[in-house]
């Protein structure tokens, strides 16, 4: 039984990870996670007491990621600082967590020469023109517009550097914007669905012209998992399951699967250096690894995570006002 240690395993991504792999291997699971607003000890409820185990820590503290680096087959280094809006009202967590964290995972992999995978974003190659043919490659220069970015920028060039310097066994992905269950209700998705559950008006960023690439987070799951079996060490490999779409068109089917007027929501003041469009090339992936998305209908998707908010109203609640009295703060 290979034993993972996943890093942030009680946040969006990292707890669908978590889920995915109890369902789709033998392996066993320690999660190590800091509970930050974002983490929720919730998401991974119901997990069989053998293939699992919780520690809650920083993976900024040394003594404890060695601890448990000592156990570990293999890292999926998940956890983060991970909303751009907060990154623009006080961006020290940023630095400690996505700098010094990941810095701290290296040097334990280095000591322990264990395999590492570090999660990182398509954000860290800046933004797109609407009309651009071109998509974000593995080659695409890296050009990070906001504090979170430019932090996941650093995190990535750090374990780039721990691989050539130091022998280090890691791999890289950068994948597109998630959607699915557990995302926290400050995030685009899960804000509008539990708006309109809320009886709120959806809430658009400036004019909603701006495009996300959106993959269903266990397309990022499986992903991920093809590349820490089969992926070839010091490679960068790019996530994205073809699902461009701007936000306008995102907050109108929310409202059309609520059964609410499409029309129904407000423009707001927009982000400050808000990326325009982000957009992925994972032809590397598919042709090299074989790996391919099942999640190929949005529509059914968003449906799907529009029931999962309407039945565990009781995972989200309580963080719900206080994410709306912060954007109302900004005008958002
Ligand atoms: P999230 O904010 O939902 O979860 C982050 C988790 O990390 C939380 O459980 C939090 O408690 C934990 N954490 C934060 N600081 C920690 C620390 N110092 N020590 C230990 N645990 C800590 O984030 P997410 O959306 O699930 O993103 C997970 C990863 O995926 C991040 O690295 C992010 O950059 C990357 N990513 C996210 C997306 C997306 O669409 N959400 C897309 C591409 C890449
Ligand atoms: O209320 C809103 N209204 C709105 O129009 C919010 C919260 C967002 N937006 C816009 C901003 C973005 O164009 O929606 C888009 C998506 O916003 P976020 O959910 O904040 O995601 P984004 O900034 O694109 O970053 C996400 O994808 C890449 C994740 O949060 C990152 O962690 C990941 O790296």
């Amino acid at each position: 039984m290979r034993k993972l240690l996943v890093t942030g395993g009680a946040g969006f991504i990292g707890s669908n990870f978590v889920h995915h792999v109890i369902e789709h291997t033998d392996d066993h699971v320690t999660v190590l996670d800091k509970l930050t607003y974002a983490g929720n000890r919730a998401s991974l409820d119901g997990l069989p007491g053998d293939r699992f185990a919780f520690v809650e820590g920083d993976i900024a503290d040394a003594i404890l990621v060695d601890s448990l680096f000592v156990e570990a087959d293999a890292v999926v280094h998940y956890a983060a600082e991970s909303h751009n809006d907060n990154s623009l009202n006080d961006p020290r967590p940023f630095l400690d967590t996505n700098i010094v964290g990941t810095y701290t995972l290296l040097e334990a992999a280095r000591k322990h020469g264990t395999r590492l995978h570090h999660i990182s974003t398509d954000e860290v190659y800046g933004d797109l023109e609407l009309d651009d043919p071109e998509r974000f490659t593995e080659n695409t220069p890296y050009n990070p517009s906001s504090p979170y970015s430019s932090t996941k920028a650093g995190s990535d060039l750090l374990v780039r550097a721990w691989v050539r310097s130091f022998g280090v066994q890691a791999t890289i992905s950068n994948c597109s914007n998630n959607y699915g269950p557990y995302q926290h209700v400050e995030k685009f998705i899960p804000r509008q669905i539990t708006n309109v559950i809320r009886g709120i008006r959806p809430r658009l960023y400036g004019k909603g012209e701006n495009v996300r690439d959106w993959i269903h987070a266990e397309d990022h799951s499986s992903a991920v998992l093809t590349i820490l079996d089969k992926g070839v060490i010091g490679e960068t490999y790019l996530i994205g399951a073809d699902g461009e779409k701007n936000n306008k068109s995102v907050v109108e089917l929310i409202l059309e699967l609520m059964g609410q007027d499409a029309e129904a929501y407000d423009h707001v003041t927009d982000r400050a250096g808000h990326d325009l469009r982000y957009a992925i090339d994972s032809t590397k992936l598919r042709t090299e690894l074989g790996w391919e998305p099942q999640y190929r209908d949005f529509d059914a998707g968003l449906a799907a995570t529009i029931d999962w908010y309407r039945a565990n109203e009781l995972w989200w609640s309580a963080d719900k006002d206080g994410v709306e009295a912060f954007y109302a703060s900004k005008g958002q």
